[in-house]
């Protein structure tokens, strides 16, 4: 994934017209475009190709089966054009490995410690193994909490030149500049940009915020 701005629009809208105009209004200031349930179950897989003529798309979708199963998933999330997909480590290194041969190229980003206040009660104590099991698994990259900066800090030691994906920042409270201070790649946005009553100008401002274009 190429880095311009360090920012990745979340586009949890759940109509697909606003979906499609907020991306519209946005994808100067984007890297990529995630897209998660709500917008996928309202809108469809379609939405994925519409919105992949716009900038590259990684799916959210957590991927968290048996391999085989796992395996069927990224393959279909590939062959609708996505750049990326977003799955979970704690099913196991087949599991996490049976997606990586499945992208043939798209990258793979596991989660590690999610963002938000649940995310410590059971992710937290697991993030160290789940991250080195995304860099034996050949990943691309990681997810790891804006809303705990120094949580990122610590698993940039562990999956040394991975990416690493933060969301967390504006209505959960992370900060775009100390998760990029303690070593995130991109910034991961949602709330404060798609509700946003001027998308793109929220978007102009993150990029400020994040400090590298
Ligand atoms: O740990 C995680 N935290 C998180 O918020 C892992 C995620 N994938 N996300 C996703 O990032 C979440 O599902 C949502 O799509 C986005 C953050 O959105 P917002 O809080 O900026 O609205």
């Amino acid at each position: 994934m190429n880095r311009k701005t360090g920012l990745i629009l979340a586009l949890d809208e759940t109509s697909p017209e606003r979906a499609l105009w907020v991306a519209s209004e946005v994808r100067k200031y984007v890297d990529a475009i995630k897209v998660n349930y709500p917008l996928v179950l309202s809108a469809g897989m379609e939405i994925v190709e519409k919105l992949s003529d716009m900038a590259p798309v990684i799916c959210d979708f957590k991927v968290a089966d048996i391999p085989n199963t796992n395996r069927l998933i990224v393959e279909q999330v590939r062959k609708r054009g996505a750049s990326g997909i977003i799955v979970h480590a704690f099913v196991g290194s087949d599991s996490l490995r049976a997606c990586v041969e499945a992208a043939d190229g798209m990258d793979v980003f596991a989660v590690t410690e999610m963002s938000h206040p649940g995310g410590e009660e059971f992710t937290a104590k697991f993030a160290d193994d789940l991250a080195r099991t995304a860099v034996s698994a050949g990943a691309s990259g990681i997810i790891a909490p804006a809303t705990r900066p120094e949580r990122i800090e610590h698993l940039r030691k562990i999956v040394g030149n991975l990416l690493i994906l933060s969301p967390g920042v504006g209505s959960q409270g992370g900060s775009p500049e100390s998760a990029i201070k303690a070593g995130a790649d991109f910034i991961i946005v949602g709330r404060t940009i798609y509700k946003s009553k001027n998308p793109a100008e929220s978007a102009e401002n993150m990029v400020r915020e994040i400090g590298l274009y």
